[in-house]
């Protein structure tokens, strides 16, 4: 059935629901063509809301009966809902409804993967299960009764009864409907236990389905970090006697908080040192304390809309991020989520999908669950943290807790907390969550007696979004370093707010060298007019970890870039700088993994645009080719070295420690398998006995169009474990030559295993295509053409994943005439699909512009 036609919904028309709900009641009679929901809600109408329209939203539901107090009522139905008569004093409504878990592909509400019942109610998906005020800013109680023949009933909140095929939950804590969640099936428990801070003693399980019980031990260990962890740093307790964790094979995005029972794709949180890489083992460490975290920052203090998302999204990603700093290394978590954020929320806020951080207008709520939200809105705080100092940062989130527990808040509210702890007038600042784009801060310089001036010059660019931005609050931090490297003056903040500003330095010896936005201490695109002499200069002396890997990754986007457009050699002080990199033994291994990685191509090919010249996919893979080449030259001598340095002979830790040096190792290896033919990479392979070694040595040999042998022995390896071969999907095609990925690609949709109708693999297929960025683009326009094929056959079973997957075309201005057309017309084909769902048709205009 096609969706009503799309409505825009505006943040400037937000109105507050006509009553209050004094409980809930829910029972289910499981079944999985035929549940059927029981629904006694307590209802009291708020007399200082004027609008008092009874409204229950409600989609895919057949009604079997609804009653007030006890007398059947008639309500009228539409597509989106019910309204009905009600009284002008407290009521209790009834219904009963009939929903069909096991037709339901869309993955949003009550659902079943792999014979088991899950839901996933964020953001709208309650409204599929019953009718119900479906908003944010209702919170209630809930008490769910559970019947099914299934050996495990999960519900929220505490256990109230358990029996056979029987099952009664009890939820103390107020919440909106997005957060409610009901398991059932035959699971297995990874038991543990938490003793809070208070002394209170919380049971701990992570569900799996049989035969996945041996990869729980990390998920558990990373959630009692993530609990001691909110305890000591942010002084929030847990507050249930119970904390469950299930996996679940089909999931749109990666995890979601529901309260006191976590859902999460099962990528998110299974692990075993064969089947997961050490970037596997850090990103469920990552989701599993972001997921927790939300019990405070979320749960208990939820949003009063979905355009407040950021408010529990980007305070708890900057929490999460605390979180990894506080267990790994600070640094290589900083430069990590810089490069992330440059791969995902730049070309989102450069491009047709610009939003601000709290957007004021949507169609479908759901495809706001983006980089700018999550990330930008993560960096948005670590400014506010940097301009207001930590103690202040720690005041104004004691205030935000304690004022603002079991409310559903704005922005307004964050921001007033900050405002009445610093006196600070916040009002420039809020422009970070009205403006999208990214800033564009020009630097220039002068010296003169002593005084060494920088003066700053502040843009952003226009966008549909934000037609005329004005100039933001800037947390600049620099810092001086003398000719011999030492530190003239140390890091020193810098607030920005006019569009051009100077800022002079007093009373130097000699004209020092800059070190402009350390610690990338406002996510903006730096312009600095310097030459590969000074990145080189601060490549080998920064003080500052993270300038001192921008200066080698400056350096390797400006040799690609000229390569990509001209004849250009590898720069010469590239390669000196990655040789004296590599030697310092002194530099944590991880670290220097990441200095080693190139910018991916398709961050050149922004630069290449923004810079005014059209990129050439073909061109740039072949500068990144030449340069790695060079590199793997240039370094031959140093490379046994490291790699006999990196090799480890005790037992697999996923940790920090361990973890850079295989990362060093691997980056290692990739430079040598374009000497040796990949016969150390082949060695590797036979010899690793976890998969961050085998993946690696595997990804090396593709590269060099070498492999198949290890190739097909892994899938016969890996055939039933189904995380390990979404890996084996994606490898092939990551690795592929640009002529050759979508063939590969191609071929994959035709394998047995690839089971379209699972998001994970559907993303290790065709998301695996548009990350191989020659490939994707090919001149023919065949990679476009296959994405959009499948994103429309996609569209009917999972229209959030589909919309979510059209970001691949989100940068298709620019590339040539030639491929915009191949890609217009896809895009249009797309648009022109009947009954497109209202998810995919407002990216794919938002895309068209
Ligand atoms: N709130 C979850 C992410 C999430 C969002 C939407 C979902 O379905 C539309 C599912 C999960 C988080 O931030 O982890
Ligand atoms: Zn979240």
């Amino acid at each position: 059935m096609r969706d009503a036609a799309p409505t825009t919904i505006y943040l400037k028309d937000y109105a507050p629901f006509g009553f209050h709900v004094e409980s809930v009641h829910l029972t289910f009679e499981l079944d999985p063509r035929a549940t059927r929901v029981h629904s006694r809600i307590a209802f009291r109408p708020d007399p200082d809301v004027a609008d008092r329209r009874f409204f229950l939203h409600g989609e895919n539901l057949s009604l079997i009966v609804a009653r007030i107090d006890g007398e059947t009522v008639a309500p009228d139905i539409t597509d989106a809902g019910l309204t009905c008569a009600v009284p002008d004093t407290p009521f209790v409504w009834e219904a009963e409804v009939q929903i069909d878990p096991a037709g339901n592909t869309a993955l949003e509400g009550l659902y079943m993967s792999g014979g088991m019942y899950c839901t996933q109610c964020e953001a709208e998906g309650f409204r599929k299960i019953t009718y119900y005020p479906d908003r944010p800013d209702v919170m209630s109680v809930f008490t769910v009764e559970i019947k099914g023949p299934h050996p495990v009933l999960l519900s929220n909140g505490n256990p109230q009864q358990q029996g056979e095929g029987h099952a009664i939950w009890h939820d103390p804590w107020p919440k909106p409907a997005y957060l409610f969640a009901l398991v059932a099936g035959d699971l297995l428990a990874h038991p543990d236990s938490f003793t809070t801070c208070s002394g209170k003693p919380v049971d701990l399980n992570i569900w799996v389905r049989p035969g996945d019980e041996g990869k729980c031990a990390f998920g558990m260990e990373a959630l009692k970090k993530s609990m001691r962890w909110d305890e000591e740093v942010y002084g929030r307790e847990y507050d249930l006697d119970v904390f469950n964790i299930v996996a679940v094979d089909d999931f749109n995005m990666g995890a979601m908080e529901n309260k006191g029972l976590n859902v999460f794709n099962s990528s998110a949180v299974l692990a075993s040192p064969e089947t997961a890489t050490d970037a596997n083992f850090e990103r469920i460490e990552a989701i599993i304390a972001h997921e927790y975290f939300h019990n405070w920052t979320g749960n208990r203090i939820t949003c009063r809309d979905w355009f407040q998302l950021c408010l529990k999204e980007g305070l708890t990603v900057y929490r999460d991020s605390q979180f990894t700093s506080d267990m790994r290394s600070a640094p290589v978590k900083r430069i990590s989520d810089v490069i992330d954020l440059r791969a995902r929320q730049f070309p989102e806020d450069q491009g047709p999908l610009a939003h601000p951080v709290r957007p004021e207008s949507f169609q479908e709520i759901n495809n706001f669950y983006t980089a700018t939200v999550y990330e930008k809105g993560a960096e948005v705080i670590g400014m506010l943290k940097r301009l207001v100092g930590d103690a202040a940062y720690a005041e104004a989130l004691d205030l935000y807790f304690a004022r603002h527990d079991g409310q559903a808040c704005t922005i307004e509210d964050w921001l007033a907390v900050f405002a009445e702890v610093t006196g600070r007038d916040l009002s420039q600042f809020k422009r970070w969550y009205s403006q999208a784009g990214t800033p564009r801060v020009h630097v220039a310089e002068t010296w003169e007696n002593g005084t060494y001036t920088l003066t700053f010059s502040q843009k952003t660019p226009p966008s549909a979004a934000t037609p005329d931005p004005q100039p933001l609050v800037l947390p600049i931090d620099v810092g001086l370093l003398g000719a011999n490297g030492d530190e003239v003056r140390a890091t020193e903040t810098l607030e920005m707010t006019e569009a051009t500003q100077s800022f002079a330095f007093e009373g130097l010896a000699a004209k020092p060298v800059p070190s402009i936005l350390r610690g990338f201490s406002a996510p903006v695109v730096l312009e600095r007019e310097t030459d590969a002499a000074e990145r080189a200069f601060l490549l080998a002396h920064d003080t500052d970890a993270f300038n001192r890997w921008e200066a080698g990754r400056a350096l390797a986007r400006e040799t690609l870039m000229s390569m990509a457009t001209s004849d250009a050699a590898p720069d010469a002080d590239y390669l000196d700088g990655m040789l004296a990199v590599l030697r310092d033994d002194g530099l944590d291994p991880a670290y220097r993994a990441l200095m080693l990685a190139q910018p991916g191509q398709s961050e050149l090919a922004a630069a290449l645009a923004q810079s005014g010249s059209t990129p050439d996919p073909d061109a740039i893979w072949q500068a990144s080719e030449t340069l790695k080449q060079a590199l793997a030259q240039h370094a031959q001598d140093v490379l046994p070295r490291i790699l006999a340095g990196c090799r480890i002979e005790e037992p697999f830790r996923p940790d920090a420690d361990q973890a850079g040096k295989r990362a060093l190792g691997g980056a290692a290896l990739a430079l040598v398998t374009r000497l040796d033919s990949g016969a150390q990479a082949a060695a590797q392979y036979d010899a690793a006995d976890n998969m961050t070694l085998q993946l690696t040595a595997l990804s090396c040999l593709l590269s060099a169009g070498k492999g198949a042998e290890q190739l097909a022995g892994f899938y016969d390896q890996w055939k039933l474990d189904r995380l390990v071969i979404d890996k084996w999907f994606g490898l092939q095609i990551v690795q592929a030559a640009p002529d050759q990925a979508v063939g590969t690609a191609r071929d994959l949709t035709g394998h047995a295993d690839f089971n379209w109708q699972n998001p994970n693999r559907f993303r290790a297929t065709l998301g695996s295509l548009s990350m191989n960025h020659a490939g994707f683009h090919t001149a023919d326009g065949s990679g476009y053409a296959v994405l959009a094929d499948w994103l429309i056959k996609l569209d009917p079973v999972n229209p959030q994943t589909t919309a979510r997957m059209c970001s691949a075309f989100q940068t298709w201005k620019r590339y040539d005439a030639v491929r915009q057309d191949l890609i217009r017309a896809q895009l249009e084909r797309i648009a022109a699909t009947p009954d497109l769902s209202r998810d995919t048709t407002e990216m794919i205009s938002r895309i068209l512009g």
